[in-house]
């Protein structure tokens, strides 16, 4: 089936539910000269980081097309487009705005309120800038505090043109895989890396909530946590409780010291050179209340006992998209129906969902069956875990059009939009009309 469709009394075809699409600045704008060099930069000018050698200098041009993709996510019909800030676009070395690079995202959110589309804004989707990373990036606490005065100075000059506030996008990805396995920027390697990264981000985090409660309190505030649930490969008690120590280490690291004002218990058995430096107090800032939680879903994991290490990940299997991912929906209820009964939440938005596909454009067609489908099981799990109680007012396709995939490079395709990188045109493809469709339909 062509079409994406919900249950006819779901929650999720009432207007109040809001859909939207995502991007990140990075992976779009290009216009790399036009601001200072961020760790991206830095990562992709190295070799063997990016599948196919390509950086950010370009990406989907949307520097100079901002306008003609703002006419095209109006075209989808829908209620809000989720963007990225990014800061060494915004902010000097010195730490003061940047006017060229407000005016850029301040013509595009007034064009968005224009349209009546609200604009949901990340204020760090990974892309730090280089001269701070020289000092330590997230491994330096400083960082954090540099981030609430860039969050401070941009909140004032965007006024009352946000619908919502992220702090950060996925802390997990910039602490584990920027500085912990090293496949993404800054690329540094080393366990005891990791989680002291992760506590400066969180630490960053819980700064500019409450420079977001002073600047901006009408603005619905919170952050955007990526899971990947962790299954055990059967039910012996060994694996179950692998399984555990990896979510503890993935998942709830992340989301357990903003609800409850703590790290997983497994923070005691890691070695001594892996805690994070905790100052007196951190723990406090990090859990300030937020008026959202956004929630990121792709795939889950399953892992296994392992003699010297505390888990085995195993190798994905079942139905997998372009990009190795197993397609798993019944994951993404179980999670948010987890994540429901273990914490005292706000409502969520989920912030990022969907799929790569290898598409091929024929004739200015793209039959993308599979993310369609993707999409179809997907809507249907949330709206499991909305029958069965969880609070959920939104969703967000990952991602709006084809773009800069991190370290696939631009091999990957994850747009509901194709962007042929040559010509810069973009074609909406068959799942683009699908959840169009499922949104005017309502
Ligand atoms: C993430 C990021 C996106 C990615 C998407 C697909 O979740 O990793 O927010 O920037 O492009 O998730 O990997």
């Amino acid at each position: 089936m062509n079409k994406i469709s919900l249950p006819i009394n779901s929650k999720m075809l009432k207007k109040e539910f809001i859909y939207g699409v995502a991007t990140a600045s990075f992976q779009i704008e290009g216009a790399s000269d036009k601001r200072l060099p961020c760790i991206w930069d830095t990562f992709c000018a190295k070799e063997n980081t990016v599948a196919d050698g390509s950086n950010g200098d370009i990406a989907c041009d949307h520097y100079n097309r901002w306008n003609e993709d703002i006419e095209l996510i109006d075209s989808l019909g829908v209620d809000a487009y989720r963007l990225s800030i990014s800061w060494p676009r915004v902010i000097t070395e010195s730490g003061e705005l940047n006017p060229t690079g407000v005016d850029f995202y301040l013509n595009i959110l007034k064009e968005l309120k224009k349209r009546n589309i609200k604009a949901f804004v990340t204020l760090y989707h990974w892309d730090l800038p280089q001269h701070l990373e020289d000092n330590g990036g997230w491994l330096n606490r400083e960082t954090s505090y540099k981030f609430a005065q860039y969050v401070d100075l941009i909140t004032v000059a965007f006024g009352d043109l946000v619908h919502s506030y992220a702090t950060l996008n996925e802390p997990f990805c910039s602490a584990f895989l920027g500085y912990e396995i090293g496949v993404h920027a800054p690329g540094k390697v080393g366990r005891e890396f990791g989680k002291k990264a992760a506590h400066h981000l969180l630490l960053a985090h819980g700064l500019a909530m409450s420079v977001l409660a002073k600047n901006s309190p009408n603005t619905l505030n919170g952050i955007v946590l990526n899971f990947t649930p962790a299954y055990a490969v059967d039910d012996k008690s060994e694996n179950i409780l692998a399984a555990s120590f990896a979510d503890d280490y993935y998942n709830q690291w992340y989301i357990k010291p903003i609800f409850d004002g703590k790290y997983p218990e497994i923070l005691q058995e890691l070695p001594d050179n892996c805690h994070p430096e905790i100052h007196p107090g951190d723990m406090e800032v990090i859990s300030h209340s937020v008026d959202f939680l956004g929630i990121n879903f792709y795939t889950r994991s399953v892992y296994k006992a392992s003699d010297d290490d505390y888990f085995e990940e195993l190798p994905a299997t079942g139905k997998l998209t372009d990009i190795g991912w197993e397609v798993y929906p019944q994951a993404f209820t179980e999670l948010l129906q987890s994540l429901n009964e273990r914490y005292d939440l706000p409502p969520i938005y989920i912030t990022e969902n969907g799929a790569a596909i290898n598409d091929k454009i024929v004739d200015n067609d793209v039959v993308d069956q599979d993310r369609i489908d993707y999409y179809q099981e997907h809507l249907l799990a949330v709206n499991v875990a909305i029958e069965s109680g969880v609070d959920i007012q939104g969703y967000f396709a990952w991602s709006l059009m084809d773009n800069f995939e991190w370290a696939e490079g631009y091999l990957k395709r994850f747009g509901i939009v194709y962007v042929d990188y040559e010509s810069q045109i973009r074609t909406i493809k068959n799942s683009g009309h699908a959840y169009k469709t499922l949104i005017s339909n309502r």
